[in-house]
């Protein structure tokens, strides 16, 4: 390692995608977006996977950023991200919505992973160093990084939920993550529960003294946490959506879906958190019984592809494709299908495109750190139309109050709920529109990552 940067941002992956050779494309997302300008004014780094396994990549410089590639084996990807990050600590933190597999080789491959992360960190930065770890793959960094190198200002941000501790508990490494946490100086949560549940963790498991959010550790250092809510870039979806080519291709979506009264939208990773399942139900039952024409609505449901090699996922796929079959084989008619399944991902033009298109944007996941489809939908809609059907259970509910809530476990809620917003009145909607924009305008993903590094640095 020949220089040294005064700011590192450490995720799993890199914010880059492979598009040939040697050839890389900014990825798509908030984040990326909003500490990109921050990197490029620090001079910093991104420490991260590149996203192929068994490859060993020298650092390099792109769009303006310094990346530093963290190889993974194989194994490594199957056991510690598809393993113990997805198999684990995303169903354990997500209300155990399916069940966690606890496997002491999965636990091994992750703290091998995060000691190498840690490594690489302590590595490329400066004396001094403000550090920023990013999500569940890398609990154990911030412990590992201080132990390295006690002279970095460390903070790390949870971007999925964490979880009361009677469900925590059952993790037999919950000691392990807790201390990992613990070696940063500040710890960023989605919700203010969050924050709580580990300041209440640490002093029942771990013995700390606390006060409110401070927590006072046995080497002597204050951890603070707190709650930073993540959002979009509300300007950039804002302008997107006043381009001419994206107005004229939401008019044109309409048109191929036969000009409904009303579309239904849907966009998530094909995740069992989301509550895809859920909301096909609602809408399926709401045919049946007559409340909605089969002409009247169309429901389109992206689902893009997600951990496809992890066995939960491979079966909610196959329930979900039964689910939209049935509905589709039952309500249909020759030419109309009510519910449009896509099992694809999509450019950033045609998801704004679609989210312009639809009436109601129905967001019901079981459990969500934030949703960030929910607050994009909001930065689309400058016309001031459009409903948005949310779940109680994404973090993003505590700030978008004036949002069709509902609670996804009750089928004939989410029905009456999603009825509503399609019934609404423009005069509502628009009322509703207005507030929900004024809330993510000022609160957008570049306050965010300010918010936090202010708080991080003071
Ligand atoms: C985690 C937490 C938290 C989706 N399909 C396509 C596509 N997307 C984009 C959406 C949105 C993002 O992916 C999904 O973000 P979410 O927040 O909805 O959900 P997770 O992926 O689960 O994210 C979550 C988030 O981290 C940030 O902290 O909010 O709670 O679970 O931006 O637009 N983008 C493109 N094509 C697609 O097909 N281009």
């Amino acid at each position: 390692m020949t220089s040294t940067s005064s700011f590192l941002i450490v995720a799993n992956r890199l914010p880059v995608d492979r598009v040939g050779d040697d050839m890389w494309r900014r990825s798509p997302g908030g984040l990326v977006t909003a500490i990109a300008p921050v990197l490029q004014r620090r001079e910093g780094a991104w420490i991260g996977w590149h996203g192929a396994p068994d490859e060993r990549l020298d650092p390099f410089d792109h769009d303006g950023m310094h990346l530093i590639p963290v190889p993974l084996s194989r194994q490594e990807v199957e056991l510690y991200y598809e393993g113990f990050s997805n198999a684990t600590l995303w169903p354990l933190y997500h209300d155990v919505v399916a069940t966690p597999v606890y496997s002491r080789v999965l636990w091994d491959a992750y703290r091998t992973v995060n000691e190498r992360f840690a490594q690489a960190a302590a590595e490329a930065a400066a004396p001094g160093a403000v550090v920023w770890v990013q999500d569940y793959q890398l609990q154990l960094v911030p412990a590992m990084l201080r132990r390295l190198r006690p002279d970095l200002r460390i903070g790390f941000f949870l971007h999925i939920p964490f979880p009361p501790g009677e469900l925590f508990q059952q993790l037999p490494w919950r000691r392990e993550i807790l201390e990992g946490l613990l070696g940063a100086d500040l710890v960023g949560f989605q919700r203010p529960g969050g924050a709580s549940n580990f300041v209440r963790l640490c002093r029942r498991m771990l013995g700390m003294s606390h006060q409110k959010h401070e927590i006072y550790t046995e080497d002597g250092r204050t951890v603070r946490a707190g709650a930073f809510p993540i959002s979009v870039d509300f300007g950039e979806l804002d302008s997107l959506v006043r381009e001419p080519h994206i107005i004229a291709r939401a008019k044109e979506i309409r048109a191929e879906l036969g000009e409904p009264e009303q579309v239904l939208l849907g966009v998530d990773r094909l995740d069992y958190t989301k509550g895809i399942g859920q909301r096909l139900k609602a809408f399926g039952e709401l045919l049946a019984e007559g409340a909605v024409k089969p002409g009247e609505a169309a429901f389109v449901q992206i689902a893009t592809p997600s951990r496809e090699r992890v066995e939960e996922y491979i079966r909610l796929r196959d329930s979900i494709e039964l689910q939209v079959g049935r509905i589709n084989g039952e309500q249909g008619e020759l030419g109309q299908q009510p519910v449009q399944y896509l099992h694809q991902s999509y450019g950033r033009d045609e998801l704004a495109a679609l989210y312009l298109a639809a009436d109601v944007m129905v967001v019901t996941p079981l459990r969500d750190g934030m949703n960030l489809v929910a607050k994009e939908y909001i930065a689309c809609r400058n016309d001031l139309r459009g409903a948005l059907v949310l779940s109680e259970f994404a973090g993003a509910a505590d700030e978008l109050r004036q949002a069709f809530m509902v609670n996804p476990y009750d089928v004939d809620g989410l029905k009456r709920t999603m009825l509503a917003a399609m019934r609404a009145t423009p005069h509502d909607l628009s009322r509703r529109m207005r507030s929900l924009r004024r809330r993510v305008a000022t609160y957008d993903v570049d306050h965010w990552a300010k918010e936090f590094l202010t708080a991080l640095e003071a």
